[in-house]
């Protein structure tokens, strides 16, 4: 028997045209200006991912040797993180329903090689809002399964422009970045896949 997707779970692909996945790429390079790329640590072990991040909002969620959090300033530079784009709101309002708007927006950037393993988002208080998700530049396969980490997986190849959104039982499912196709886009100049994740955190 084929295991369902979760309920919950909206794929919109190609939602940009290319030349809003510009703009989004242009935002993004504006607000690295102030809050650059930093390496992430895992919890404990102090393992450098190989996913390198930022983000916009008033919170942004960071990960060091000491834990992971979020947090209203950038681990590295101390400042507050720029503003999440009107852009991204604006997607947000025509993708859910949610009567708030989100307060964080994790900028991940995946380079050749990058992968990210099998995990639940649980860190935010707001645990029945949804979450969105925008794949720009390289493509990837991207997995979901379900609520416990050995239920049966489905994988999906995920594109520029792309948009997810994980509502309900979706939002709480275990899912990853198995691999990044290196090359399959041309629309970031360094190359590479850069996903935005909107959350609402309390
Ligand atoms: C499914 N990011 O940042 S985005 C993450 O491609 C994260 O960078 C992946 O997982 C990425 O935490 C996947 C799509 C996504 C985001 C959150 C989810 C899928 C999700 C939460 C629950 C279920
Ligand atoms: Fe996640």
């Amino acid at each position: 028997m084929k295991n369902q997707l979760p309920q919950g779970f909206r794929y919109l692909p190609g939602y940009f045209s290319r030349q809003q996945q510009e703009e989004l790429v242009e935002l993004v390079r504006a607000g690295i200006k102030t809050a650059p790329f930093y390496q992430p640590r895992m919890p404990k072990t102090g393992q450098p991912t190989s996913v390198i991040m930022s983000n916009f909002g008033e919170l942004g969620w960071v990960s060091e040797k000491s834990g992971y959090r979020y947090d209203p300033l950038h681990p590295k530079t101390a400042e507050h993180w720029p503003k999440i784009p009107q852009e991204l709101l604006d997607l947000w309002g025509d993708v859910t329903s949610w009567p708030q708007n989100p307060q964080s927006c994790l900028i991940n950037w995946y380079r050749e090689g990058s992968r990210l393993g099998l995990h639940i988002d649980a860190s935010e208080q707001a645990k029945d809002a949804p979450i969105v998700s925008v794949s720009l530049g390289d493509q990837a396969l991207y997995r979901i399964g379900g609520l416990h980490r050995n239920d049966p997986t489905r994988s999906f190849k995920l594109s520029s422009g792309d948009v997810l959104v994980l509502a309900d039982t979706a939002r709480h499912c275990y899912h990853g970045v198995d691999r990044i196709y290196d090359g399959t886009s041309t629309l970031i100049p360094k190359g590479g896949r850069i996903n935005l994740t909107l959350r609402v955190v309390r």
